[in-house]
């Protein structure tokens, strides 16, 4: 005999998946070249993300320009393990508040620094709200760089 407060619990599982469905099938997702706009329902850009593929030979583009609020996705296009990081190797310390010492700390997802390496297939996300030219590399393979200018 089944018992009520599990038909009861299996119900409210099934509404919240079906919930979460529908919010995630509200939105319409655009994509131009290395751009992905979310876009709601009233035509409000949501979220503007844009797409760094990291190969074994380095970062494509290797320079991009974003606006502020944009979320930069750092796609492992490669074989190897790859570590975007806020420029200067080792330390991590250009991008405003970054270092590699705040890796494993509850500042770890302010800071522009993956804090370990993406596997391939995997990705990094960072969202810029500061202003400027931040170069980047992979830390480790510090001859391969990069520049996201925000504006
Ligand atoms: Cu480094």
């Amino acid at each position: 005999m089944v018992n009520g407060k599990v038909v009861a619990a299996l119900i409210i599982s099934i509404l919240i998946i079906a919930g979460a469905y529908f919010f995630v099938s509200i939105g319409n997702i655009q994509q131009s070249g290395n751009s992905i706009k979310v876009v709601g329902t009233g035509g409000s850009v949501l979220n503007n993300e844009k797409v760094i593929e990291m190969t074994d030979a380095g970062f494509s583009p290797s320079i991009l320009t974003i606006s502020v609020g944009d979320t930069v996705t750092f796609v492992n296009k490669g074989s190897e393990e790859h570590w975007p990081a806020s420029a200067v190797h080792p330390t991590h310390t250009v991008y405003p508040d970054s270092n590699i010492e705040k890796c494993g700390t509850s500042e770890e997802s302010k800071i522009f620094d993956a804090c370990r390496g993406v596997a391939p297939d995997a990705s990094y996300k960072f969202t810029f709200y500061e202003k400027g030219s931040w170069g980047y590399h992979d830390h480790l393979n510090a001859g391969l760089f990069g520049k996201i200018i925000v504006e």
